[in-house]
């Protein structure tokens, strides 16, 4: 038997080495700590290193999808388009590591498995599934909040004799989809962005859809000097208005009621909107699409028309329509050219609704119609939002009180920041802060690398071991949050948004849909306050 091995100690120790990680462990080193970031990948990017699948690109513009704390790092830095693909993301975090020397503190290839607080020494210990045990004082969860992938108990998939992968595992060889039959299962923004990536060059595509998506056009461009000149120059003002718009972007909302309008000038609007070839329709158009039925209702059918314009035939233009639920009301994903994909001869719809899916067989996909035979089986399944990958790790908190049991009955966190029973525990990315759904995820996720930096940085400065919200304080937080998700048609919708995507998971809209300004300010309390609400020793 070998001897058990000996924990090495940090001041603190970040899991994930993505956006948030990197901000992270670059932020807590300025306040002079010993820091550890531990990384299941082989390199740095999180979302951008796994999610490397045909397609793969920010629906967010890149001069918002990027870090604001160094002047010198936006000054060396040039997005070659608006909106880029995942390689190029990746080569930014990677150029992000090296120009902060972060390597050094990270361990790669290290997935953490358990974390568990000890009452005694105010301590988290952590253990990587190769048996490698870490220790500190303050652990930082940086996994995102998309990491945990949802492979669905198909029946009979481990009988299929092709190749079976999912979006966020693709092997980074990449897979030869020439001429072969390529089955792909969901419609989501990965699924959209694989089909119109790979309808070209298999032999033949069959596309499972269970719900349609209202998918908006990218239109995409091209950056020359002049426009990274122009970029740059305005990085003052696009760092300050991220921070005060309502979804963390970097467009102010239109302002205007929609019913306060006449016919011509909501549907110039609504144009002027579409035509941006962004999620602006979405994020900066009129705001009671989230909040008034028939707002919803006549914007979803703007969207509807501009679908329905781009397929040929109109049996399956019905399909791709959304009718189950209102624009905006689930993730809207941008495409560029999946519309066109279904007046292709060697591309197919199948709508799961109408013929389920009953079982994966050795050769292909069986629904209620009939065996469709397949060479690979694409899984754009999405993922457990918020929680999986957290309830992925066994964490312990006080009296050894497990997250992974508590969240079976009920999720909860203060902000989305701290959970009440976990001592020096600090999340990001998780339930009830707008990260999830409701921000352009790096203005959210910065800002509470920020908030968690400044209070460890306060503990530390007043001589203070540990930092816990107090449960009447957790139960406030939630208490606000529910009362305005229940005033939204988005808590009304099943999507990922709302935990309907996973089986037996609590259905509770996962993102604040306060607005970042809201929700900085009620961080921003906490800190000014000196953390009322929350037990400090
Ligand atoms: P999403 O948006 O959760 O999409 C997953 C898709 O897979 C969606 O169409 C699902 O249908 C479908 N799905 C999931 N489980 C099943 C089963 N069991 N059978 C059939 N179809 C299924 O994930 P994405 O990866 O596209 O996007 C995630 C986020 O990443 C995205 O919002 C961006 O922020 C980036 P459903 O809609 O649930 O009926």
């Amino acid at each position: 038997m070998s001897a058990p091995k000996s924990a090495e100690r940090f001041d603190a120790l970040v899991i994930g080495a993505g956006l948030t990680g990197l901000y992270q462990l670059w932020a807590l080193r300025r306040l002079g700590m010993k820091v550890r970031v531990i990384e299941a990948a082989p390199g740095v990017g999180g979302t951008w290193y796994w999610n490397c699948y045909p397609g793969a690109r920010t629906d967010s513009p890149s001069d918002i999808y990027q870090y604001w704390f160094s002047d010198e790092l936006l000054q060396d830095w040039n997005w070659s388009q608006r909106f880029v693909a995942q390689e190029e993301s990746e080569r930014y975090f990677n150029h992000v590591a090296d120009r902060f020397d972060l390597r050094k503190d990270i361990s790669f290839n290290a997935r953490v498995k358990a974390a568990i607080w000890n009452e005694r020494s105010s301590t988290w210990t952590l253990t990587t599934e190769d048996g490698q045990l870490y220790e500190a004082p303050f652990v930082v969860m940086a996994l995102g909040p998309l990491s945990a992938p949802m492979l669905p108990p198909f029946a009979g998939h481990e009988s299929f004799e092709g190749q079976l992968v999912h979006s966020a595992r693709w092997p980074r060889e990449g897979i030869d989809l020439k001429g072969k039959r390529v089955g792909v299962i969901g419609t989501g923004a990965t699924g959209i962005q694989i089909v119109q990536t790979i309808a070209a060059e298999v032999g033949h595509l069959t596309v499972f859809q269970r719900t349609a998506n209202y998918a908006l056009p990218m239109l995409n461009r091209r950056y020359n000097d002049a426009d990274h000149a122009e970029i740059r120059a305005r990085y003052p003002q696009t760092r300050e208005i991220v921070n005060k718009t309502f979804v963390g972007f970097a467009d102010p909302p239109d302002g205007r009621e929609y019913f306060s309008l006449s016919a011509e000038e909501r549907l110039a609007t609504l144009e002027r909107l579409w035509a941006d070839g962004s999620l602006r329709l979405w994020v900066a158009g009129f705001t009671e699409i989230f909040f008034d039925p028939k707002v919803s209702e006549a914007v979803s059918d703007f969207v509807r028309g501009k679908i329905r314009a781009r397929i040929d035939d109109p049996k399956i233009a019905e399909k791709l329509v959304p009718t189950d639920h209102g624009f905006g009301t689930r993730r809207v994903p941008l495409e560029n050219g999946y519309y066109d994909m279904f007046n292709r001869d060697n591309v197919d719809l199948v709508d799961i609704k109408a013929t389920p899916i009953e079982c994966f067989t050795p050769k292909g996909i069986r629904t209620s119609a009939g065996e469709i035979e397949l060479d690979v089986i694409i899984l754009a399944t999405g993922f457990d939002a918020g929680t999986g990958a957290l309830t992925s790790i066994d964490i312990r908190g006080r009296d050894g009180i497990s997250l992974r049991d508590s969240w079976k009955k009920d999720i909860r966190t203060t902000l989305g920041l701290q959970i009440h029973g976990y001592p020096n525990l600090f999340t990001t990315a998780a339930p009830y802060a707008p990260v999830a759904a409701f921000c352009n995820a790096p203005t959210c996720l910065q800002h509470q690398v920020q908030w968690i930096t400044d209070c460890i940085g306060y503990l530390r400065q007043h001589g203070r071991r540990l930092i816990m919200p107090t449960a009447e304080t957790e139960q406030a937080w939630l208490a606000h949050h529910d009362e305005l998700a229940n005033m939204t048609l988005v808590a009304k919708t099943r999507s990922w948004y709302t935990g309907a995507n996973v089986e037996g998971k609590q259905q509770r809209l996962l993102s604040y849909i306060g607005g970042v300004p809201a929700y900085q300010e009620a961080c921003a309390k906490v800190q000014q306050c000196e953390y009322q609400g929350f037990e400090l020793a």
